[in-house]
């Protein structure tokens, strides 16, 4: 469906009064507030296709009515999340779930939404029904060629239909790993996996990325044959200047410090992009900011004091994408909660005073240093994040148009209450 914009500067216009007064308070504070404000309105989070239904675990799925039931229908979601908060001006799929029918019209239709196509992703973690060799025991790292090869197939496959699309990366996650001690010599499967890794990067068009996706546990829990950046990182200096490493943040052991990682990697230039979500435990696939929204803040801290160093376009330069999608929120709010806490942290780190904290750095005082960190991500920027979005047209507050104008209600009408988007 199509939000009718009228509706989008009605409910700007009741609130408006009350935001200027609350982003006239916090501006005075900040010096060049429109380079900010730009910035913001720059940055765009690509949408994964998979997001747009409820997921499941592996004891049930309590759908929510109205998820979309072909590729069409994802679009006109994130084209809704788009119109709401202009924000969210990509839309990531994952073959084969998402085959495009017909590459042009997608193409089109997603055009009318100014949606781009992000990363396309693999799939060599499920059995497809006509698929010769199963992937139970891995793909790449496949002790069998036959399979190892069917998945480097597979991954050439998805990079055809991307260029179709006029995407310009692949990601590459692999569930590859071993549940038990002695299943799996862990030097074949790393070389296995390496030559199969080569094999796609020479499919890849010049100029397009590879991300090398890495996860410490699930669906194999005593070794992960692309378990830390550590691994990805070997992965993808070996590949070669194309090939990065894609953080996704939940998908580290317990308290590990994600922001010196992401420090580091960008250091090397190997750091290619995000999936962003919030975990309690593991990969929660919780709404971003929900549980941790400091160490969000720093995250971004180290991004923004990083690419500035490398003079690195704060936009562009790295892939920014979503990667959830749990059990009992509305899938649609769940997003735009996701942006929004994506562009708090984001602009909390550019209000970080760089020069004041190398200076408390250099004289190891550490107080201080806390203080101008703390200082940037106790201020209450949501009105710099909603005048970035009145000013791009969308809404000063989507969440809220969304529940008022009963947008779930009218998909459920349009689409069923008993659909069932692709995805986990
Ligand atoms: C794996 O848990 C992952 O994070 C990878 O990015 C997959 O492609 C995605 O989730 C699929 O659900
Ligand atoms: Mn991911």
């Amino acid at each position: 469906m199509i939000l009718d914009k009228n509706k989008i500067q009605e409910l700007n216009g009741k609130l408006l009064s009350q935001h200027e007064r609350q982003f006239k308070f916090v501006a005075e504070t900040i010096p060049n507030i429109q380079d900010t404000i730009q910035k913001l309105k720059d940055f765009q989070i690509a949408i994964p296709s998979w997001a747009l239904g409820t997921g499941g675990t592996r004891f049930g799925r309590f759908g929510g009515g109205g998820e979309p039931r072909t590729l069409e229908e994802k679009i006109e979601d994130v084209g809704l999340l788009h119109q709401l908060n202009r924000s969210s001006g990509a839309i990531s799929l994952h073959i084969p779930w998402d085959i495009p029918q017909n590459a042009k019209d997608i193409k089109a239709l997603a055009d009318q939404f100014q949606l781009r196509f992000d990363a396309v992703n693999s799939n060599t973690f499920q059995d497809q029904p006509d698929q010769k060799h199963s992937y139970k025991f891995g793909s790449l790292q496949h002790v069998d060629k036959a399979t190892r090869q069917q998945a480097i197939d597979h991954n050439i496959e998805v990079i055809k239909h991307g260029i179709e699309l006029g995407s310009d990366s692949l990601t590459v996650w692999l569930a590859d790993g071993s549940c038990f001690p002695g299943q799996l010599n862990f030097r074949t499967a790393f070389e296995n996996t390496l030559q199969g890794l080569k094999e796609i990067y020479k499919a890849l068009p010049d100029n397009w990325k590879m991300f090398v996706e890495y996860k410490a546990f699930e669906p194999n829990f005593y070794s992960m044959t692309v378990g830390d950046w550590g691994q990805s990182y070997l992965y993808s200096s070996k590949l070669g200047e194309k090939a990065y490493t894609l953080v996704d943040l939940g998908h580290h052991l317990p308290n590990a410090n994600i922001q010196q990682i992401v420090a580091l990697l960008l250091n090397e230039k190997k750091l290619g992009g995000f999936h962003f979500n919030d975990s309690k435990y593991g990969d929660d696939d919780l709404t971003v900011g929900s549980i941790d929204p400091y160490q969000l803040f720093l995250i971004f801290n180290e991004l923004v004091e990083g690419m500035d160093a490398r003079k690195m376009n704060h936009a562009k330069d790295l892939g920014w994408m979503i990667d959830a999608s749990h059990n009992v929120k509305d899938p649609l709010e769940d997003l735009l909660q996701s942006v929004e806490a994506i562009k708090i942290a984001y602009t909390q780190a550019l209000l970080v005073d760089t020069k004041a904290l190398v200076a408390a750095q250099q004289n190891n005082d550490v107080a201080k240093a806390q203080e101008i960190l703390q200082q940037a991500y106790r201020t209450d920027v949501r009105s710099i994040v909603a005048e970035a979005r009145l000013q791009s047209g969308a809404a000063l507050q989507p969440l809220q148009l969304f529940r008022n104008e009963k947008i779930r209600e009218q998909l459920i009408k349009e689409r069923g209450l008993r659909t069932m988007a692709t995805g986990l």
